[in-house]
């Protein structure tokens, strides 16, 4: 399962045995190269230390060196095919997997490669212009990192709609160089993805936070009964990781910094030498915790029960639950309001599997607080907010729920929310400290230093040349 280098599009699915497809491939990858010079990473570099996939299985899938951006070899790499692989869960559980799209599923599975795809690119527009207010170089190569892998994670989407879903197929990978992050008139199509990430506090919660939804979702587009999906997407779960660490490790800095001018000055009031205040990074993690769990859709939803039963989606680590694989009878706990309350609602479990993944995903967002609080060792205290706080999809959306759970009316929510989520002055504020670091070595004040380089490298290693 080694990758052929020596291809126009590196891949491992053989791809010069099909000449139409590959010919296919070919005439989208001008397209994918033009929106890359047009709409990837502002700040011009020479070349950037970055890892590449070599081989796809447990040994040795990567390799580290010194790449210009445009050289690098985004490809097509599905893990390896278990030939006796069984689908887990719905209707056809116990039966083959599919190597090819069955008719009746075509729309549904074509959808949500759709909105899986239109995700990845909308990311590194997001991230446009981060290059130019890096902190440091190491940080400047996880931006580039993140991006040339959401590059890839995109050619992994577009590869299946080629390949598997004839001419609309081809129309939908077109249509995903088109709609732009933020844009009035083709807006990306989940709303997460069309919120800026205007500073390197936001780009470390959107790491941590929203490719957090990313694993998540993925994981479940793993179990997949369409075996293409499923193995591409167990190859992009591994790159993911590397995501979540930039975001995990990124805000361990921030609060790190915080915490040492905090004790330092015996105040909350560390503005002045050039932190980030507290609450500050609280209200970050309330908005952009926020703003993903909206990603999860609604807490009730036939979409998600139908792709359940047909067996397009399934649940995180679906084989490990001790369950029927069909939740056919299934009932399950979901909080809603009702009549102006909070309330605990008894929901039939196949449609409220969007907040069963919210679940899976709430606890795993949960191992950060405590992270952060470690660090903080006291000096002050972050949170997760209430799971209804700032929704906009949903049962909460159109309610105004307080961080810590209270139902409140709309005055008091507009009087209090400047407690609760970023303002412009907060914005300001940050977007001020973000002045670029390139010296090799060299740390922005606002933040810690990283424990380690990358690779095995030094800390003073110029990963990026400018
Ligand atoms: N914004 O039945 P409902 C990642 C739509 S992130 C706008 O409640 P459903 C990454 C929904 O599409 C992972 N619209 O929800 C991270 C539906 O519209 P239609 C991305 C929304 O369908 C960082 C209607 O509302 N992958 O990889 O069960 C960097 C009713 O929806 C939103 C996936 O999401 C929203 N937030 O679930 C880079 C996996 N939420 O169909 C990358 C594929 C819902 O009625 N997608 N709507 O027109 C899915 O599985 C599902 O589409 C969703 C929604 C989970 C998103």
């Amino acid at each position: 399962m080694s990758i052929d280098y020596g291809e126009r599009i590196p891949n491992n699915v053989n791809l010069a045995e099909d000449r139409r497809l590959q010919r296919a491939l070919e005439s989208w990858q001008p397209g994918f190269l033009r929106w890359w010079g047009e709409m990837g990473p502002a700040l011009p570099t020479q070349d950037v230390y970055l890892r590449t996939a070599v081989a796809v299985g447990r040994e040795g899938w990567a390799h580290f060196d010194h790449v210009a951006l445009p050289d690098y070899r985004w490809g097509i790499f599905l893990a390896e095919r278990d030939p006796d692989r069984r689908i887990a869960f719905g209707q056809h559980r116990g039966q083959p997997v599919w190597q090819q799209v069955p008719g009746e599923f075509r729309a549904e599975l074509q959808r949500l490669i759709v909105v899986q795809g239109d995700t990845e690119p909308a990311s590194v527009e997001q991230q446009r212009r981060l290059g130019l207010t890096a902190p440091s170089l190491y940080d400047l190569r996880n931006l580039f990192q993140v991006n040339v892998e959401e590059g890839r994670h995109l050619w992994a989407m577009v590869y299946l709609l080629h390949a598997y879903f004839g001419r609309s197929g081809r129309d939908e990978a077109d249509a995903l160089l088109l709609r732009n992050s933020g844009s009035e008139d083709s807006p990306r199509i989940l709303g997460a993805f069309n919120e800026e990430t205007p500073d390197w506090l936001s780009f470390f919660m959107f790491t941590y936070f929203t490719d957090r939804d990313g694993k998540y979702q993925l994981g479940t587009l793993k179990e997949s009964a369409f075996d293409p999906l499923s193995r591409t997407c167990e190859f992009m779960l591994k790159e993911e990781a590397h995501h979540m660490f930039v975001g995990t490790t990124g805000v361990d800095r921030v609060v790190e910094r915080t915490a040492t001018l905090m004790r330092e000055h015996d105040s909350d009031d560390i503005q002045k030498y050039g932190g980030i205040p507290i609450d500050v990074i609280q209200k970050y993690i309330n908005f952009h915790y926020s703003v993903s769990l909206d990603l999860f859709g609604g807490e009730t939803s036939t979409n998600v029960a139908n792709y359940y039963t047909a067996g397009l989606k399934g649940r995180w680590q679906e084989e490990r639950r001790k369950d029927d694989h069909l939740l056919t009878e299934a009932a399950t706990t979901v909080q809603q309001v009702v009549d102006g309350r909070l309330t605990d609602v008894r929901l039939p479990a196949l449609t409220a599997l969007n907040a069963d993944l919210r679940g899976e995903y709430i606890a795993d967002c949960a191992t950060g607080l405590t992270r952060w609080n470690r660090i903080l060792d006291g000096v002050a205290t972050l949170y997760l907010p209430h799971v209804g706080f700032n929704r906009q999809v949903g049962a909460f959306a159109g309610h105004h729920v307080t961080p810590d759970g209270r139902l409140i009316d709309r005055a008091t929510w507009e009087l209090d929310r400047d407690r609760w989520l970023p303002t412009s002055a907060d914005k300001a504020y940050v977007h001020g400290l973000m002045r670029p670091v390139y010296e090799p070595g060299k740390i922005a004040a606002w933040l810690a230093p990283p424990r380690n380089g990358i690779n095995g490298r030094p800390l003073d290693y110029e990963y990026v040349h400018l």
